[in-house]
């Protein structure tokens, strides 16, 4: 019997994205049913040749339900997920209520997947910006083993949500008409800018998201000795975040190891050509379901340092394929239970 699935928060940006991936990947769901809030409830989306009414979620909502795909912010998943739990689901939360909880496994499939055997209940996305660094970094890690890693991120609105990316659209178009813009999602203009700051500023100086980036990565990795620093900064691009990774190794990795050892990673394409003039672009990136890694290139600085630059779609590898894809290791595991 296939897996009964509730895709919370699906009026949202990666809501939608993961109706998309599910219909795309085939996914063998019974049924699968779009939640939001009261706000959009009544209202359809999109889903194979058909149009699903989105459901208020309410707190009896997930009866019947094997599998519940959350995507709607770190409160709604709090209060919603144990339920969700309580009512038999294996919920996949795609925000940042359970990741470093040491109870919850936080899972790329690429990297981690034997961290779904002890999952209770819930299984944690990481956030974007650190799945497509260590889909890349993990097969180095393996070969040469990482010491440090500084990285610098130039990220995608879409990051934000639905709302950021009408506000990125609007301001540009009004600029270009000579007229007055507001900037509410963000701090600053976005349009023809670049904002150092994601999210708010703690107390030592750094940003959440790139504390995010350090802690998750140590947990995905399941090595707390892998130093990493990062600058995260948003960038008026719609869809895929790149980032600039410079890492130290133990051992030493030539260029071309490193271009083999990508080269033949799960879920990592290299476009390397630089005497071409070609490595991986957002704009070519969007809708890709893969981490694109090219400059690789070595630290002249260092002993055993490499930079490279990896582009991946935020909304797909980011948030709804790598959640589709832990559900479907799950199931190719044995770990849902269908009622
Ligand atoms: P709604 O459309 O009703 O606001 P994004 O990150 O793109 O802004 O999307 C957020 C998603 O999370 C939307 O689908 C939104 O639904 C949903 N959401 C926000 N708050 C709640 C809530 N309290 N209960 C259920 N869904 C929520
Ligand atoms: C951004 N990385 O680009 C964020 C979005 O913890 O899941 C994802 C936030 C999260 O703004």
């Amino acid at each position: 019997k296939n897996p009964r699935v509730a895709v919370v928060g699906a009026t949202g940006a990666v809501g939608r994205e993961m109706l998309k991936v599910l219909e795309q990947r085939n996914f063998p769901a019974s049924e699968v049913v779009p939640f939001s809030s009261i706000r959009s409830a009544g209202t359809k989306v999109p889903y194979k040749d058909d149009e699903l009414i989105v459901r208020e979620l309410k707190e009896d909502s997930f009866e019947g339900f094997d599998i519940a795909l959350f995507s709607a912010g770190g409160s709604t998943s709090e209060k919603f997920a144990p339920l969700a739990v309580k009512a038999g689901c294996v919920v996949i939360d795609n925000s940042n209520a359970w990741r470093m909880d040491p109870k919850v496994p936080l899972v790329v499939p690429e990297v981690n997947p034997d961290d779904l055997d002890w999952h209770p209940g819930i299984i944690a996305n990481p956030n974007c910006s650190t799945i497509q660094l260590v889909v890349a970094l993990k097969p180095i890690h393996d070969e040469a083993k990482i010491k440090r890693i500084v990285v610098s991120t130039y990220q995608a609105v879409s990051g934000t949500g639905q709302k950021a990316i009408n506000e990125l659209e609007t301001q540009v178009t009004r600029l270009f008409n000579g007229k007055e813009i507001v900037s509410d999602v963000y701090p600053h203009q976005i349009a023809f800018n670049c904002l150092p700051q994601i999210d708010i500023f703690l107390e030592n100086g750094y940003t959440k998201e790139e504390m995010k980036m350090v802690n998750e990565t140590k947990k995905i990795m399941g090595d707390d000795s892998i130093k990493l620093t990062a600058t995260t900064v948003r960038v008026p691009v719609f869809y895929c975040h790149s980032e600039s990774v410079n890492i130290e190794t133990v051992e030493k990795l030539t260029v071309r190891d490193c271009r083999n050892i990508l080269a033949s990673a799960p879920g990592v394409t290299v476009i390397d050509y630089p005497e071409k003039g070609q490595y991986p672009m957002a704009i070519d990136c969007a809708g890709e379901d893969d981490v694109f890694v090219g400059r690789i290139r070595e630290d002249e600085t260092i002993e055993n340092g490499i930079n490279m630059w990896v582009v991946s779609d935020n909304i797909r590898k980011g948030a709804a394929l790598n959640t589709v894809q832990i559900a479907e290791t799950l199931i190719a595991r044995n770990l849902v239970r269908v009622a």
